[in-house]
């Protein structure tokens, strides 16, 4: 009976709500701002599906020093494409580099040097090279601690130094926190484990400031945020910062533009998360509906340098494909490449 009434008394509140309210009844307030979606753009179509691996994935897109955008092919087979200059104005591609034993997964232009610098997955490698795929050079290369290396993605620190992901726990033994960021000392060239025992760390982006280090963690769905010692070679702290809401997605790599906003890349969902300087997601970036259909990764942005445009790699079933997106603020080293 009590429950019967309080029923009814509820009702009586709300249909009261539906009444004309006083005239100096407070204004309500307004909603909170709501995240908002922006839709990309199809640039073009870069890769096909390779018939040797049944895939294709583009990522590391990164604008070198002649204003051309440089792209992986992360399962390129033997002898394919593996880097791929593409002219965005023009539309139109061509493969720079190949090998037999690869598998590229970032590529980024060196802040000091200008040469295009690439992670290898699969040999544990972190390789340089020129603009042309020549004069290639292993710049670092695992083991670190006598563990193999995984390198996903990397991030040059204030003096050069490489900020690199050990993806390790992206595949089997599947979802063991068995993944690593490691740094490479400009000058010394030694490794040192910054932090272990992570799920799978995927992209790594330093703060516009490079005061904070971000990193997406790839089978946790979260990003944390470090700050390092005045040395850059210990973490001060560092704690989970951003628990992506990715559905069966997961973090991939991560750009940061000048105002600091995060654009975190989706591998098994084409959509990037694009969260402000505290973390407050801002924006989901999508594909247009009828594009969905055989595309199933937006793994990582560039922003054109001293612009706004932002070039997207989205792959699938149906290819490689770029896509173009206005930013939220300019480009800088940190949203070009990684
Ligand atoms: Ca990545």
């Amino acid at each position: 009976m009590r429950r019967a009434g309080f029923a009814v008394a509820a009702a009586v509140v709300l249909l009261a709500g539906c009444t004309a309210a006083p005239e100096d009844a407070p204004v309500p307030s307004p909603p909170p701002p709501q995240a908002g979606v922006q839709t990309a753009e199809r640039v073009m179509q870069v890769t096909e599906v390779h018939e040797a691996t049944g895939m294709t994935l583009l990522e590391g897109p990164t604008f070198g020093a002649d204003g051309d955008l440089y792209l992986v092919d992360v399962t390129a087979p033997p002898g394919g494409a593996k880097v791929i200059r593409v002219d965005v104005e023009a539309k139109t591609s061509e493969s720079v580099y190949t090998d037999d034993v690869s598998a590229l997964t970032s590529a980024q232009i060196g802040p000091e040097d200008g040469r295009l610098y690439v992670t290898d997955y699969l040999g544990g490698a972190v390789l340089s090279m020129s603009e042309e795929g020549s004069d290639v050079e292993k710049v670092f290369t695992g083991p670190v601690n006598g563990v193999p290396m995984q390198p996903d993605d990397l991030s040059f620190g204030p003096d050069g130094s490489l900020y690199i992901t050990d993806a390790a726990g992206a595949q089997a033994p599947y979802w063991e926190p068995t993944g690593r960021v490691i740094r490479v000392d400009s000058q010394s060239g030694s490794a040192t484990v910054l932090a272990d025992e992570l799920p799978s760390p995927n992209g790594i982006a330093f703060s516009p400031e490079q005061d904070a280090l971000w990193v997406s963690l790839n089978t946790g769905n979260r990003v944390d945020r470090l700050t390092l010692t005045p040395g850059g070679d210990e973490v001060a702290t560092a704690y989970p910062a951003i628990y992506a809401s990715a559905g069966i997605g997961q973090v991939d790599s991560i750009a940061v533009d000048s105002a600091g906003n995060l654009y975190v890349g989706l591998h098994g969902r084409p959509e990037i998360l694009v969260y402000d300087d505290e973390g407050q997601l801002l924006t989901t970036v999508t594909i247009p509906d009828e594009d969905a259909g055989g595309l199933s990764s937006a793994t990582n942005i560039a922003i054109a340098p001293g612009t706004s445009t932002a070039y997207a790699t989205v792959s699938g079933t149906a290819g490689g494909y770029l896509y173009s997106f206005e930013a939220l603020a300019e480009g800088i080293q940190q949203s070009n490449g990684g």
